[in-house]
């Protein structure tokens, strides 16, 4: 009988419409099941959704869809980080308004979305630049402020001179502005600060707790607080030309072991002394200048050159009373410790680097263990591990950890100007999280400033700060600042004229908690506390791995924050953490070295290979390496493209499959036909099976074929449950393609047996039932379209998870080894509950056995019940 083939164009359309219809995945707050909050993280409106998001959308709709049919209230959202530069940059470019590029951008990708058939709630959706939500935003703000985590200060920003605009790290290319090229400098501008080092010591020690999440991501949010036990030491300025009221100087170090190995001190550019000196001295204060053209992010410092200013003032060791020269460095951080160090060139890269081009003295002070300190050379390399103490006095023999210990036992003791020379500190390489952004399309942070009252928050009654909408993009820098009135306000205390703060939020604020305002998207005030504690913390939440340090850190942050204000009541937003691999495609050149996007060529596959052509003049293209979908490289595909030529279920399936989901998938055209022809053959099967099946007439024992047929499916039911619950798609799917050639050969070859057997028909329905329901997840329209050919009621996705019949999963055969005279020759298969003598019996009538007998009775028969058997001959 011949079915139709599947259109999945005509059939995921009408199957959106009727889940929208019923509103199947809208959830309801006060829904009494056990929660699940599955939350994958939400796109950055850039104009359309590319395949990344295809898979990663892919990945939480399966977990969603499961968890539902398991019967969990499911609370799977989506919404839009809308706020960023990108909306600015097409404003000045293309001259159309931020916000009209960003909602027409969302309103594109929301319908490539939902052409995804994703079950979300959309009736929860939103963006962040909606006025809703950032108004909500600015009273959080407000509440830190008044619980003390929120300071404001002075702090370097990257300022491009002839744009006269401060330029974000990434905009900054080779030390030059983005757009003018110009040479960026380093401006000091007071900004605003939420105070992450707070917690930093609870954001450390919680992630022992995040079990669920991957151990990469911890290690690297471990390494950004980047926790270190150490000392401050002061050294003692020598002679009499220290500046004014500074006598001593103030270190941090790691290594005090490496004490008597030092051979300078080095300030920042920006330590106080430094300044001072630089008052009067030109040469040192155009040092200071240079320093600060080079830009002072820990990237550039890494890379950059080694470079310093002798001060002239020297400063005394503590154990030996020598002196040692002080220079202002390139490569000291003012923000870290106390912008100062002393240099052991010999146990540290940088020191030794410096030391290099200064010729200061590289003493070797630790030594691998065993070996001989004469022999020993740190000339071309510091010397960096473990080892034993040498040239170093009192502590001579001793391993690092108990010099580092006996040095500030000693120090400690040790009175500088009537106080301890040294005190032992721990230090966070995490800084305070710098908020301002000199940039339109933000969240104004709600604060007035006065001549006479100074920093005015905004009264929560005053609330929203909008943006205005008419503003110019036709020069650099912010809008906010030359906006003719929007600045102008009175100041809440005392009424006199005063200024806006023009100043917006880092987008990284508005996606801290945007998983929290989900529980409640319509609520007044920025969470209800009750229901964001129901739903909190998500329980599994997938992204990329570029996430792992800075939003997920923030995110713990914020929850943090939130709990201290009354917003919620957790400290840990996300149990689960998932992150996806990337999509990847094979890239292509044309002769002229150009890139080519696949669209644009034909790919021939002949017996040397595969072969490329472009299509507009038939030149032989260069197939080049698979990587990671980029526009630069056109090597991509677009989602509405395939959606429209093979249906959403296929590009669902397509991303799922092949590779496990934390690694790559590499997306193929010939991979996806071969998914559109499989998803089709489970089409027909379950189409010419529901029309050959016999209705069922009354119950009949199951023959062993019935049997064997529901074991198959019952096996790959509780596969594909384990897999899921594991996160373990690709395997998923693989005990599908399984049950499906077994439904499939089964279908083809014992047809007869329907109208011969009672109990078939009925087991092959079922098997076709738990078939079409472990496909659902994946694939939910043709689930829905299948589950209707096969005359079952309702909506497979409101329908509960088959229950496992735990008996078919009892394998009642066992194959056992038979070894004839100690070597193995054969198996044996027999039923699990066959006694000696039956196994025995089997056994001998085995070909390999009856010819090693030669047609002699055997010796001995050894039968270990469920182990082994063994003949002798
Ligand atoms: C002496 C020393 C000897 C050091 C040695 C290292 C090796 P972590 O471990 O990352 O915390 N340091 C201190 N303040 C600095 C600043 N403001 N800018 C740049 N470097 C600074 O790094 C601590 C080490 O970094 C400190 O230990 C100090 O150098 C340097 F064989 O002191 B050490
Ligand atoms: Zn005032």
């Amino acid at each position: 009988m011949a079915t139709e083939r599947y259109n999945a164009r005509e059939a995921e359309a009408r199957w959106q419409a009727a889940w929208t219809k019923t509103k199947v995945f809208e959830t309801d707050n006060d829904d009494p099941r056990p929660k699940y909050y599955v939350l994958e993280m939400f796109p950055y409106p850039s104009g359309r959704i590319h395949m990344g998001h295809v898979r990663n959308y892919s990945m939480g709709d399966v977990v969603a869809r499961f968890k539902r049919a398991k019967g969990f209230n499911v609370l799977h959202p989506m919404g839009w980080d809308a706020f960023g530069m990108p909306a600015e940059n097409a404003a000045m470019q293309n001259k159309v308004h931020p916000k009209s590029w960003t909602y027409q951008n969302i309103a594109t990708m929301r319908g490539q979305l939902q052409s995804m058939g994703l079950s979300l709630d959309w009736s929860r959706e939103f963006a962040t630049c909606d006025l809703e939500y950032y108004t909500r935003q600015q009273r959080l703000f407000l509440d830190f402020l008044e619980a003390g985590l929120v300071t404001r200060r002075q702090s370097k920003v990257n300022w491009d001179p002839v744009d006269m605009t401060v330029l974000a790290n990434e905009q900054v290319i080779d030390g030059r502005g983005w757009r003018s090229g110009a040479l960026v400098e380093q401006r000091e501008l007071t900004q605003w600060f939420l105070k992450i080092t707070d917690y930093a010591e609870d954001l450390l020690t919680a992630l022992d707790g995040l079990d669920r999440w991957p151990e990469k991501v911890r290690t690297m949010q471990k390494n950004w607080i980047g926790r270190s036990e150490g000392l401050r030491i002061r050294f003692e300025i020598a002679g009499n030309h220290a500046p004014a009221g500074q006598r001593t100087v103030e270190v941090f170090t790691t290594r005090p072991d490496t004490l008597y190995g030092m051979s300078f001190l080095a300030l920042s550019p920006d330590h106080p002394v430094v300044k001072a000196l630089a008052a009067d001295n030109p040469d040192l204060a155009a040092f200071v200048d240079e320093c600060h053209r080079m830009g002072t992010s820990v990237a550039v410092l890494e890379t950059a050159e080694k470079k310093g200013f002798d001060t002239g003032l020297k400063v005394v060791h503590p154990f030996t009373g020598e002196t040692f020269p002080v220079y202002a460095a390139n490569f000291v951080l003012m923000d870290y410790g106390t912008g100062a160090l002393f240099g052991c060139p010999a146990h540290d890269q940088r020191d030794h680097e410096f030391a290099s081009r200064y010729g200061l003295a590289i003493r070797p002070v630790v030594v691998p263990d065993g070996v001989d300190p004469a022999a020993f050379s740190v000339a071309d390399a510091p010397f960096l591990d473990d080892g034993r103490l040498v040239n170093s006095d009192f502590l001579d023999g001793l391993s690092v950890p108990d010099a580092k210990e006996a040095v500030a036992r000693r120090l400690e003791s040790v009175t500088l100007d009537g106080a301890p020379a040294a005190t032992r500190q721990v230090n966070y390489r995490l800084r305070d999280w710098g908020i301002s952004r000199q940039r339109y399309w933000g969240c104004p942070i709600p604060i007035i400033h006065c001549d006479d009252c100074g920093v005015v928050p905004v009264p929560k009654a005053d609330l929203p700060v909008a943006l205005p909408d008419d503003v110019e993009f036709d020069r650099p820098g912010n809008p906010l600042d030359r906006h003719p009135t929007w600045r102008l306000v009175d100041c809440p205390r005392c009424g006199k004229p005063a200024r806006r703060e023009t100043d917006t939020m880092d987008t990284f604020v508005d996606s801290s908690w945007y998983f929290a305002r989900f529980t409640a998207p319509d609520a007044d005030d920025p969470t209800i506390p009750a229901v964001a504690d129901a739903w909190l913390p998500v329980d599994q939440y997938i992204g990329g791995i570029e996430h792992a340090i800075l939003h997920l850190l923030y995110s713990r942050f914020f929850t943090r924050a939130m709990k201290a204000t009354g917003h919620v009541s957790l400290e840990e937003p996300f149990r689960g953490l998932f992150t996806q691999g990337m999509v990847v495609h094979e890239t292509y050149k044309a002769p002229d070295g150009s890139w080519i996007s696949p669209a644009e060529l034909r790919i021939e596959e002949t017996e040397g290979g595969r072969r490329a052509f472009r299509l507009s003049d038939g030149a032989e293209v260069t197939i080049g390496s698979v990587e990671k979908m980029s526009k630069s490289k056109k090597n991509t595909v677009d989602p509405t493209d395939i959606i429209e030529s093979y249906g959403a279920d296929t590009a669902r399936w397509f991303v799922l499959s092949d590779s496990p989901p934390e690694r790559d998938v590499e997306w193929t055209d010939a991979g996806a036909q071969g998914t559109n022809r499989f998803l089709q053959r489970v089409w027909r099967l379950v189409t010419e099976a529901a029309a050959v099946i016999p209705p069922a007439a009354g119950a009949a024992p199951r023959s062993p074929e019935a049997t064997a047929l529901l074991k198959a499916a019952h096996k790959a039911l509780a596969a594909v449950e384990e897999s899921i619950e594991g996160l373990r798609f690709n395997v998923a799917l693989a005990k599908i393609y399984e049950l499906v050639n077994v439904l499939g050969s089964t279908f083809a070859n014992d047809k007869a047996r329907f109208q011969a057997d009672p109990s078939f028909g009925p087991a092959f329905r079922e098997a076709l039932g738990i078939l079409v329901q472990v496909m659902a997840p994946m694939t939910p329209h043709l689930a829905e379209e299948c589950w209707s050919a096969l005359g079952r009621d309702g909506l497979v996705a409101l329908t509960p998870w088959p229950a496992v019949e735990p008996a078919l999963l009892v394998e009642d055969e066992v194959t056992l080894p038979v070894q004839i005279n100690g070597k193995k020759r054969a198996d044996v298969t027999v039923p699990r509950d066959a006694d000696a003598a039956a196994v025995e019996a089997a056994v001998l009538a085995l070909d390999a056995v009856v010819k090693a007998l030669e047609g002699k009775p055997p010796r001995k028969v050894i039968v270990v019940a469920q182990r082994i058997v063994n003949v002798v001959a």
